[in-house]
């Protein structure tokens, strides 16, 4: 997609410290990290939100839960735990127009809702 930030991101024509790449998803540290542990899961494919997500897009959906479940342990939070995060919408905050989850952890971490 011309102008999404995170397709530039999965092209790598916007840096990014990568956690994990394969074919079809990626992993990144949050440039403002929110936690000592905050990163990006993002499928390479562009959907816009999780209001996009198609039932073909299941598969890989699965496969991004997979990919945090293994990323939290590569991280050392899988034990004492952290959130899985889609922000999708305006009243949820999201701000870019690319899926992804924010795993955040390594703090005792705040009400979600304020
Ligand atoms: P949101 O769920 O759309 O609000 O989150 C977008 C996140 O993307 C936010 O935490 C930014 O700090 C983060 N981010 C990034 O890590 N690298 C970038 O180049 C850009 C945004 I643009």
């Amino acid at each position: 997609m011309d102008n999404c930030l995170f397709c530039k991101i999965v092209e790598g024509s916007i840096p990014s410290n990568k956690v994990y790449e394969d074919e079809r998803v990626l992993v990144f540290h949050d440039i403002q990290p929110a936690a000592p542990v905050h990163v990006l899961i993002i499928p390479k494919k562009h959907i816009a939100s999780m209001n996009d997500v198609a039932s073909e897009d299941l598969a890989l959906i699965g496969e991004m839960h997979r990919i945090a479940q293994e990323t939290a342990k590569q991280l050392g939070v899988a034990d004492s735990g952290y959130r899985l995060i889609n922000n999708c919408g305006p009243d949820s905050g999201q701000a870019v127009a690319h899926l992804h989850y924010h795993l955040i952890g390594g703090a005792k971490l705040g009400a979600l809702v304020q």
